[in-house]
């Protein structure tokens, strides 16, 4: 397994990503890196966390979700403290160091025709600021059809939208849902279906070894529109650089990780570079994070 990137960053890819809020990479992880995400990933599905739950279940077409389960899985942990994404991130950011929010999966089976609702990261973090990276991994190739998709330059607008509540998409009834609420003076979210030309929307096909890279802020969503016999695995990671700093919110959270934070100690303007988000960048002590193990058996 590649520690490296198969290829540096680009200083233009890093540009695109200041001005676009989202870049793809072309050839920057080796497969094994992918089959490992993809044993973490199918453990994960056997072992849900707390939080996973299905997106959509319509006899064949499932989209499952699962997100803050990285201290428990080794595969996760391996990928986080050891593969190139902390690298990528730091290039594509500019930062002096980066600190580890979390993870998340989005599996769906093959056929299933479930878009991502357009949103935003960040309103539902308990955290914020400019310098943040986003890392959408496919274990295998993406048809563009199926990719997520992105507003270029919608990470700057400075907006403050209303929120999809994702509690609402829960058919099975399972995990702990966390329900969030507008903002004060939020505005309606864009239709963006609706005017997908004006926002020059984009997104990519992806071979084995790509991934996009987005800013928290950017509208995204979309996709999930699968052939018939592929199926799609993602593992995608949060990544913050030196601005970020801890934001609690009245809107609510989704992931709602505050009371472990709170716990933790950590107050409203805090800077995230402390032990509950670890630096990850530079690697200066590999593999020393919280939390325990579920398996050891990463490669
Ligand atoms: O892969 C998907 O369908 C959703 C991804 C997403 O919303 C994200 O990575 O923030």
């Amino acid at each position: 397994m590649n520690p490296r990137p198969l290829r540096p960053v680009t200083e233009a890819e890093a540009r695109a990503f200041a001005r676009d809020g989202v870049v793809v990479l072309r050839g920057v992880f080796d497969r094994d890196w992918l089959a490992l995400l993809e044993r973490g990933i199918e453990r994960n599905l056997r072992e849900p966390g707390a939080v996973g739950r299905d997106y959509a279940n319509d006899g064949d077409q499932r989209f499952f979700y699962d997100t803050c389960n990285w201290r428990d899985f080794a595969e996760y942990r391996k990928f986080i403290f050891e593969s190139p994404a902390a690298e990528i991130a730091a290039a594509l950011l500019g930062a002096t160091r980066v600190n580890f929010l979390f993870e998340t999966i989005f599996y769906r089976t093959p056929g299933t025709q479930k878009s991502t609702p357009w949103h935003q990261d960040e309103p539902y973090w308990p955290v914020g600021g400019m310098q943040a990276a986003s890392i959408w991994i496919p274990c295998g190739g993406v048809e563009k059809n199926s990719a997520l998709e992105f507003v270029p330059g919608s990470h700057r607008w400075q907006k403050n939208f209303r929120l999809h509540n994702f509690a609402d998409d829960n058919p099975t009834g399972r995990g702990t849902v966390f329900t969030v609420t507008d903002a004060p003076g939020s505005e309606e979210f864009p239709d963006v279906e609706a005017r997908r030309d004006e926002l020059g929307v984009v997104s990519w096909a992806l071979e084995p070894g790509d991934c996009t890279v987005h800013n928290p802020r950017i509208i995204h969503g979309g996709g999930g529109r699968l052939a018939a016999g592929r199926g799609l695995k993602i593992f995608n990671t949060q990544w913050m650089g030196d601005d970020y700093v801890v934001r609690y919110r009245e809107s609510g959270l989704d992931p709602d990780i505050s009371g472990a934070m709170r716990a933790a100690g950590l107050r409203d303007g805090d800077s995230v570079d402390c032990d509950f988000f670890p630096r990850v960048w530079p690697r200066e002590t590999p593999g020393k994070t919280p939390g325990k193990e579920k398996n050891a058996a990463a490669a």
